[in-house]
């Protein structure tokens, strides 16, 4: 929904359940760690906008995007929760690196969607340029992590 015509971080506000009661994973990856923090307070921001406690969004950091998989995986068998937000920034390179780690987290997020009882939500930045990302995390196309938290709140409200 990173187009022209959509903003990430806009959306009625009437429309989001009460999260009060719900508790959130949240994985992050540190790559592109200026971007990826910033999706990161996106994230806790509308959560809490929207009644979730502090204490119940548990953050946990893995090194790339690569991992985010895994780091998900783990955190959907240590805790008990209610929807898991995957959080990265993978950014074109000269090499087909960029297609293998895309691709990777997809297919993994994917996996998990069907493996585990709760939903995994795909917050992962895939820009041609950082000046896309920085765009998309706070910038003139809102913020990657309001959209993946607000997504996260409606699918545990429908589905929980
Ligand atoms: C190696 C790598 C590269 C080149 N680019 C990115 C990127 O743009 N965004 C990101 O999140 N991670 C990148 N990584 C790291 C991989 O995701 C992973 O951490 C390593 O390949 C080790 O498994």
């Amino acid at each position: 929904m990173a187009t022209a015509y959509q903003n990430l971080s806009a959306y009625d506000f009437n429309s989001v359940p009460d999260a009060s009661k719900m508790r959130f994973g949240i994985v992050v990856a540190e790559w592109n760690k200026e971007i990826t923090e910033k999706l990161l307070e996106g994230a806790c921001n509308t959560l809490e906008r929207h009644g979730a406690k502090t204490e119940n969004i548990i953050i946990s950091r893995v090194p790339g995007s690569f991992e985010l998989v895994y780091g998900a995986k783990k955190m959907a068998e240590m805790k008990d929760l209610h929807a898991i937000i995957i959080l990265g920034c993978v950014i074109r390179g000269d090499t087909p690196h960029f297609d293998y780690v895309c691709s990777g987290v997809t297919q993994g997020v994917t996996q998990l969607n069907l493996m585990y009882n709760i939903p995994f939500i795909f917050g992962l930045l895939t820009n041609d340029t950082m000046q896309q990302s920085i765009d998309r995390a706070g910038g003139i196309h809102g913020n990657k992590g309001d959209e993946a938290a607000v997504t996260a709140i409606k699918m545990v409200h429908t589905f929980g």
